[in-house]
């Protein structure tokens, strides 16, 4: 298999980077911990490392090394197409490097052959309450898949070297599932069909996803179901989601632990859920003016959310300084594809006026709009309007990303996480102990 051979071929030069910097130069200083850290969610604490993607709050994402314009630009098409294979990203998450068309398309050709849901899976699903959230019902088709993990299966036999095999095989079957119980998921939940979807190993992963999803007759949600898995992939390892995964599976949890883990994080409002509001709020400003309010009216409303104690979602950023580019990505994409929409104008007049608000407040240490402010638009336009979804399409997408650390971090050899905790007389004691005259 293509990813296995390249991330094999790489291997002893990054043992060897690694063995130098945990032998050689353990004792450099990374970073100092001052208590605002500690109390305030360890934000700005350097004590993650991962090679897949990395953050940097003037410019945003890159995937290895790649601005989210150079990878759009940079990975291979299909035919016709303007957005990138999924598989080629996954291919550039794994192995590092852009890969050609045709090794996208060994990876996209990997996933079809994975892409079966067992029967006992759907059985599950449809056997839950009607209100269970399309959230718990991916943790829990993700979790059931957990007794065919390879890792597992082999754990006692391999050594730990060889770990990283193992949980790549299991990614690439976890991945391939995906599009399929997400698919399902919504056909059952929201139109409560039964049917199990079929992949079809003639499309992409993308063409599938959308396929399956029959969620509209204009044409382009393929393209942006491919848009949105990549842009939704990664943001490096500290975000709720990622960090989970992570520790899930420095415990040596197999793919489908570790990421079931990731999901039940992703699932609160802090994190994957302000898409959803995101468009819950610009729904708002459309019905309470009946179309595209004027300027003012708008500034009104948004101080109006302010007044009441409310954030505006899809505005602000933990790390990002400046316009979130997977927003920029998206609002092209938007206008590219139907710039008459009601719900765009509006999105665009929002970006007009939230950010003066949010600057007149002076509150927010960024009043850019981030991912989430224009991506509940495009599912809306393409007609996937069941807000308690948009969750799962993220989820989808951070799997790529997810499960390439994963990969590495077995590579690796990365070890069980377990950061160092002190009680509040011990910071208090570090507080009198600082105050004290030298
Ligand atoms: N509307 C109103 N107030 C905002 C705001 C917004 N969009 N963004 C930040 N603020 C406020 C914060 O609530 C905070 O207020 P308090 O001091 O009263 O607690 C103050 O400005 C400072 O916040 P910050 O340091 O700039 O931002 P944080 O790192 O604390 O929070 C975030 C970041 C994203 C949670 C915040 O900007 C927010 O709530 N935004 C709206 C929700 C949203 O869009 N979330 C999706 C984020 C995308 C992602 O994580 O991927």
């Amino acid at each position: 298999m293509i990813l296995h051979e390249k991330i094999e071929a790489q291997l002893p030069q990054w043992r060897e980077r690694v063995r130098a910097l945990a032998k050689e130069h353990a004792d450099v200083v990374v970073d100092t911990v001052t208590i605002g850290e500690v109390v305030g969610g360890m934000r700005d604490i350097k004590g993650l490392w991962t090679d897949i993607s990395s953050v940097d709050p003037g410019e945003g994402i890159r995937f290895r090394g790649l601005s989210v314009a150079e990878t759009l630009k940079a990975l291979p098409k299909v035919r016709g197409g303007k957005m990138p294979m999924v598989g080629g990203l996954y291919y550039l998450l794994m192995v590092g490097d852009v890969p050609t068309k045709e090794q996208a398309l060994e990876v996209e050709a990997e996933w079809a052959k994975r892409a079966d849901l067992p029967d006992y899976v759907c059985k599950m699903l449809r056997a839950m309450p009607k209100e269970t959230h399309p959230m718990t019902l991916l943790s829990q088709a993700v979790l059931a898949l957990q007794n065919g993990s390879v890792f597992m299966k082999r754990y006692h036999e391999i050594k730990k070297d060889a770990y990283w095999e193992a949980a790549l095989e299991d990614s690439l079957s976890l991945t391939a599932k995906l599009p399929l119980i997400a698919a399902y998921i919504y056909r059952l939940k929201f139109f409560g069909e039964t049917k199990k979807p079929k992949y079809n190993p003639k499309q992409d992963y993308g063409a599938n996803f959308a396929r399956m999803m029959k969620v509209s007759d204009k044409k382009g949600y393929a393209e942006l179901a491919r848009l949105y898995f990549i842009i939704h992939s990664d943001h490096e390892s500290g975000n709720a989601s990622a960090h989970a995964m992570h520790l899930a599976g420095s415990t040596l949890s197999d793919a489908f632990y570790a990421f079931s883990a990731s999901l039940n994080a992703l699932a609160g409002p802090l994190h994957g859920l302000a898409n959803q509001e995101s468009l819950a709020w610009l729904l708002d400003v459309r019905k309470k003016f009946n179309g595209v309010p004027p300027r003012d009216e708008l500034y009104k409303f948004a101080w109006d959310t302010l007044n009441t104690g409310h954030v505006i979602p899809g505005y602000g950023h933990g790390v990002l300084r400046v316009i979130d580019p997977r927003f920029v990505t998206q609002l092209e994409f938007a206008k590219q594809n139907f710039p008459d929409d009601e719900l765009l104008r509006l999105a665009e007049l929002t970006l007009d006026v939230v950010p003066t608000v949010l600057k007149e407040q002076g509150k927010a240490k960024s009043p850019a709009p981030n991912v989430d402010a224009i991506s509940g638009t495009l599912q809306h336009y393409y007609g996937v309007r069941e807000f308690d979804f948009y969750t799962v399409l993220f989820g989808v997408g951070r799997a790529l990303g997810v499960t390439a650390n994963y990969v590495w971090a077995r590579a690796l050899g990365q070890p069980i996480e377990r950061p160092k905790s002190l009680t509040t007389k011990m910071l208090e004691e570090m507080v009198a102990k600082a105050a004290q005259p030298v």
